[in-house]
C-alpha cells in the first residue's frame, strides 16, 4: 500500500538522498559527536570538558530518537489507530542518555566511540542533570508508563507542563533542617525536548459566561495565556516504537497587553506578561497534601485546555465524526489533578462543536478514565468556588449543570437519603462552598482504578463507596502499580542484569519479566550463589564510595545496608525507624564489648525530601541528621551501627541506593500507602523487605513468598479502633510499650539536642498518636530482630531468599500494569512501526 502513495512533495529521490538513518557503527557515531562538538556547541579537542562531552553524545543520540519518532508518529497518522493520552502533572524522569542508550541497543558501540575520543561513558552519563518534574511515586509512575507504552509499541502520548523549576533541591544545614534551593534545570539547554514553536494554543482566564439555550454557552473576555509545545521522544527498548510526551509552556499572549499599554499604562501591561509567564514557573512541592493556591489550579486549566485542543485537533485531522471521538482516544487522568479536562471536553462539544448536551456527555463519558493514587483526605483536591468563578465561570456553570442532573439520578436512586445526596455532590457546602474534584472525576469516568489491591477495595469501601452504590461494582477495578526493569534493574544494576543474562541466555527476560522464574533452578546452585552475592557486595561498594566522596563517611560495605527512601511523611513512619534506630543503639550501648562483637552491623540510611511548608515532616529530617550524628560519632558502637540522612534524593541517586540493600523499610501505617512503588524496585535487585502489610507489599508478598518478606503491625481493619481509642481510652505509652517509652524519654534526655525541639514530634506519638507509632513499635523491634537471625544465622538461605525475591517478581514490570491499562481500559492495540 505504501509503495503507491504519491510522494508528497519535491523529488522522491532528493529528498530521500537526504534523509538520515540511525547511526550504526563507531566511526559514523564519533563523527556526529565531533561534527556536535564542532558546530554545535562551537568548541574543541582543546577545550572540550565531560559536559560539553555529555551534550555533544546527548545531541547525536538525540537525532536517533528523532528518526524514530518521526517514523513512529507517521505510522499513527497513516494508519489512524484507537490512542491514548495519558494526562499527568508530573513526570518524574530522571536521566535520559543513559535509558535512550541501552533502549535503542547503543550502548556498547556509543561508550567505544566516547573512549576513542577520549572520555569516560561513566562521567559522561555522571555529567546529566536529572529531569525532576514531579515529587515522588506519581510522578515517578508516568515516567515508568511512557517507558512501557513504547517498549509494548502501545500508541500513547503522554501530557505534561514543561516547568520551568523542577522539585527544589535540598540542602540539611548544620543543624540537621532541610533547606530548600531552587531547581533551574533548563539552564544548560535541554537537549532531549523539541521545542514547537510552531504548536500553540491561547487559554483563556477569566472574563464572563453566559448562557444560551439548550445548555449552550459562550465564554469572553478575560486574558489570554499562549500555550508553546516542548516535545519529549520516549524510545521503546529494542524496538523503534518511540512515543512522545508533550509538555506546555506558557508565554504571554502577545508581549503585554496593548490596551493597557496604549492607555500609557506600561508597567500594568508587563505585569500582565509576567503572570501569564507565570503559569508553568515551578513544580508544587506536595505530595499527597492538597494545598489549594490559585496558582496551581491556572496550571490544571492550562494544561488540560492546551491537552484538550491538541488532541481534538488531531482527532478531526481524520476527517472522523465527532461521535467517533471515543472510539480514536481514550484519556487517562493520572490523580484529580486533569479533572478540569471533563467540563472543558464538554465545553468544547457544546460551546464550540455544537454537539447536543446529552450527546456530548455521552462522548466525554466514553473518553475518559481515572487513577485515584490516595485514601489520605487532607490529600482531596477541592476548588473554593469562588477561585473558580474568577477564573472559569463557564467550567462552573458546566458543572453546576452536570450536579443537577446528577443529583436528580441519585435522589431517583435512593429517595430521601440526603446525607447520600450531600456526600456525592460535585460541590462541597460545608465551610465555604468547594467543588470536589475526585466526584468530577468519578462522574465523567467510565473506569476508576487504584493502584494496588488493598488501596482498589479500600477505594470501593470508604471514599468512593457512594458512588460504587449508585453505579455498581464494575466500574471500579484495579490496576496495581509496576516499575520499568530497562531503568530499575538493567540501567541501575548493570552486574545483577550481566548476571541474569549470562544464566538467562538472553536478554529477553527484560520484556518479559516472568523468564525471572528461571533462576529459581540456581537457587541452590553454590556457584550462582557466589556470583549473586558479589553482585550485591559491588553495588554496596559503589554506594560506600559514593557516601565517601559527598559526605565524607566511611561505612563498611560487609555491614547490612538497611535503606528507607522516598517522601518524608507522617504516614510513611520514617519517624519509627528512628526510633528504632535509637532503641538499637540504646541496646548496643548497654551491651558488653563481648556481646556488641556478635552484634550484626547496620549501615541504616534515610533519604527523601519533606514538603517546604510540612514542618513535622521536616523535624523528623532534623531528628534523624541528629541521631545519626550522635551515634555515628560514639566509639562504643564504631562498626555496628551507622545512620545517614543522604541529602537531596532524585532518581539518579535512587538508582545508586536500590541496588545496594540488603533490606528496604516500606513501614506505612496499614491502609495509607495506596501502592508503593520503590518497594518493587528494592525487591526487584534483590534486596529484601521490611514492611507493614500494605498498599504494594500485600501483593509482592504473595507473589515472593511470605516467608522472603519481613511483616509486622497491626492490619488495616484494626486501624479505625484503634484510633478511636487513642482518642477516647488512650493507654500510657510507657504501659503499651516500655521500649518505646524508654526511648522517647531518651529523645527528650536532650543528647540528640535540646528537648524543646523534639518536643512536637515526641507529643504526637504520646498523645493521639494517629499513624499508631506506640500500637506498632514491639512488632517492628521483633520484626529488626528477625531480620538480624536470617542475615546472620544461615548467609546461604539470606542470598537464597534474595534470589527468589529477584526471580518471582515478574508481575511487577510496568509492561504488564500498561498492557492492562490498554486492554482493559483503553480498548487500544500495539503498533508496528
Ligand atoms: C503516590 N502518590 C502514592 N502523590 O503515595 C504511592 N500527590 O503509594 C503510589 O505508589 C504512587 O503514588 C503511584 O501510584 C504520590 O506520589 C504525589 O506525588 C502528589 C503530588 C501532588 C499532589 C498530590
Amino acid at each position: 500500500e505504501q509503495g503507491q502513495e504519491k510522494w508528497p512533495k519535491g523529488d522522491e529521490a532528493t529528498w530521500k538522498a537526504g534523509l538520515r538513518g540511525v547511526d550504526s557503527d563507531v566511526p559514523e557515531i564519533t563523527k556526529n559527536i565531533v561534527h556536535h562538538v564542532q558546530t554545535t556547541l562551537a568548541r574543541q579537542a582543546y577545550n572540550i570538558d565531560d559536559m560539553g562531552a555529555y551534550q555533544a553524545t546527548a545531541l547525536a543520540v538525540r537525532e536517533d530518537l528523532i528518526v524514530n519518532w518521526n517514523e513512529t508518529q507517521l505510522t499513527y497518522t497513516k494508519k489512524s489507530p484507537k490512542r491514548a493520552y495519558y494526562l499527568s502533572l508530573e513526570f518524574l524522569m530522571g536521566r535520559t542518555l543513559d535509558n535512550a542508550l541501552l533502549n535503542l541497543g547503543m550502548k556498547d558501540k556509543f561508550s567505544e566511540g566516547v573512549n576513542k575520543l577520549g572520555f569516560n561513558m561513566e562521567d559522561v552519563l555522571h555529567s546529566e542533570r536529572d529531569a525532576a518534574l514531579g515529587n515522588g511515586g506519581l510522578g515517578r509512575l508516568a515516567a515508568c508508563y511512557v517507558d512501557s507504552s513504547a517498549t509494548c509499541e502501545l500508541p500513547v502520548w503522554g501530557y505534561g507542563l514543561r516547568y520551568q523549576y523542577g522539585m527544589f533541591q535540598q540542602l540539611i544545614a548544620p543543624d540537621g533542617s532541610q533547606l530548600e534551593a531552587p531547581d533551574p534545570w533548563l539552564d544548560n539547554s535541554n537537549p532531549w525536548e523539541i521545542p514547537r514553536l510552531d504548536v500553540t494554543v491561547d487559554v483563556r482566564f477569566g472574563g464572563h459566561a453566559e448562557k444560551l439555550e439548550g445548555n449552550r454557552g459562550i465564554w469572553s473576555g478575560g486574558q489570554e495565556v499562549l500555550a508553546i509545545a516542548y516535545d519529549c521522544p520516549i524510545p521503546g527498548s529494542d524496538t523503534k516504537s518511540t512515543n512522545n510526551i508533550r509538555f506546555w509552556s506558557a508565554r504571554p499572549r502577545r508581549g503585554f497587553d496593548l490596551q493597557s499599554f496604549n492607555a500609557g499604562n506600561y508597567e500594568r501591561a508587563v505585569e500582565t506578561s509576567n503572570s501569564a509567564a507565570n503559569i508553568t514557573n515551578v513544580l508544587y512541592p506536595n505530595d499527597n497534601h492538597y494545598a489549594g493556591k490559585t496558582l496551581r489550579l491556572q496550571q490544571q486549566y492550562f494544561w488540560c485546555a492546551a491537552s484538550l485542543s491538541d488532541i481534538m485537533r488531531r482527532f478531526k485531522n481524520t476527517g472522523k465524526d465527532i461521535s467517533e471521538f471515543p472510539n480514536l482516544v481514550a484519556i487517562q487522568l493520572n490523580d484529580t489533578h486533569p479533572t478540569l479536562a471533563i467540563p472543558e471536553l464538554m465545553r468544547i462539544l457544546v460551546d464550540e462543536e455544537d454537539v447536543e448536551w446529552n450527546a456530548a456527555w455521552d462522548i466525554v463519558t466514553r473518553t475518559f478514565s481515572y487513577t485515584n493514587h490516595t485514601v489520605l483526605p487532607e490529600a482531596l483536591e477541592k476548588w473554593p468556588v469562588q477561585i473558580f468563578e474568577q477564573l472559569l465561570p463557564r467550567h462552573l456553570q458546566i458543572i453546576y449543570d452536570l450536579n443537577w442532573t446528577f443529583l436528580q439520578a441519585v435522589a431517583k436512586k435512593f429517595p430521601n437519603d440526603v446525607a447520600k445526596m450531600e456526600r456525592m455532590s460535585l460541590i462541597e457546602e460545608a465551610n465555604g462552598r468547594q467543588i470536589r474534584m475526585a466526584n468530577l472525576a468519578v462522574l465523567g469516568s467510565f473506569k476508576v482504578n487504584g493502584v494496588a489491591e488493598l488501596h482498589s477495595e479500600l477505594v470501593r469501601t470508604t471514599i468512593l463507596k457512594d458512588f460504587v452504590d449508585f453505579y455498581g461494582i464494575s466500574k471500579f477495578a484495579n490496576v496495581t502499580n509496576g516499575i520499568t526493569p530497562r531503568r530499575w534493574l538493567d540501567q541501575c544494576n548493570p552486574s545483577l542484569s550481566a548476571l541474569i543474562t549470562e544464566t538467562l541466555g538472553s536478554r529477553a527476560w527484560l520484556k518479559d519479566l516472568y523468564l525471572l522464574k528461571g533462576l529459581l533452578k540456581y537457587e541452590d546452585d553454590v556457584a550462582f550463589h557466589k556470583k549473586w552475592a558479589a553482585s550485591k557486595a559491588n553495588n554496596k561498594q559503589r554506594l560506600a564510595a559514593y557516601i565517601k566522596s559527598t559526605l565524607g563517611v566511611t561505612v563498611d560495605p560487609r555491614a547490612m545496608f538497611v535503606i528507607q527512601v522516598k517522601r518524608i511523611h507522617e504516614y510513611k513512619r520514617q519517624s519509627l525507624n528512628i526510633l528504632g534506630v535509637i532503641h538499637r543503639y540504646l541496646t548496643i550501648k548497654a551491651m558488653t564489648p563481648e556481646e556488641r562483637a556478635k552484634v550484626n552491623p547496620r549501615v541504616v540510611l534515610f533519604a527523601g525530601k519533606a514538603a517546604p511548608g510540612y514542618w513535622m515532616a521536616k523535624l523528623i529530617i532534623r531528628l534523624i541528621v541528629n541521631v545519626g550524628k550522635v551515634i555515628n560519632s560514639d566509639p562504643d558502637v564504631k562498626g555496628v551501627l551507622t545512620v545517614l540522612f543522604l541529602p537531596d534524593y532524585s532518581v539518579s541517586l535512587a538508582e545508586l541506593l536500590i541496588p545496594a540493600s540488603d533490606i528496604s523499610e516500606h513501614i506505612s501505617t496499614a491502609g495509607t500507602e495506596a501502592s508503593g512503588t520503590s518497594n518493587m524496585k528494592f525487591c526487584l535487585n534483590g534486596g529484601l523487605l521490611l514492611g507493614t502489610v500494605d498498599g504494594a507489599n500485600i501483593e509482592i508478598a504473595e507473589e515472593v513468598g511470605e516467608d522472603n518478606v519481613f511483616f509486622f503491625g497491626h492490619l488495616t481493619p484494626a486501624v479505625e479502633e484503634l484510633r478511636y481509642n487513642h482518642r477516647y481510652n488512650p493507654i500510657p505509652v510507657q504501659e503499651k510499650s516500655p521500649a518505646l517509652a524508654a526511648v522517647l524519654d531518651n529523645v527528650m534526655s536532650g543528647c540528640y539536642g535540646e528537648a524543646s525541639i523534639w518536643e512536637p514530634f515526641i507529643n504526637t506519638v504520646r498523645q493521639g498518636d494517629y499513624y499508631l507509632i506506640s500500637d506498632d513499635f514491639d512488632s517492628y523491634l521483633n520484626a529488626q530482630a528477625m531480620v538480624d537471625e536470617a542475615y546472620t544465622k544461615d548467609p546461604k538461605e539470606w542470598i537464597k531468599k534474595s534470589i527468589n525475591t529477584t526471580a518471582r517478581m515478574g508481575k511487577f514490570s510496568s509492561d504488564r500494569a500498561i498492557m492492562t491499562y490498554a486492554e482493559e481500559i483503553w480498548n487500544i492495540e500495539p503498533v508496528k512501526i
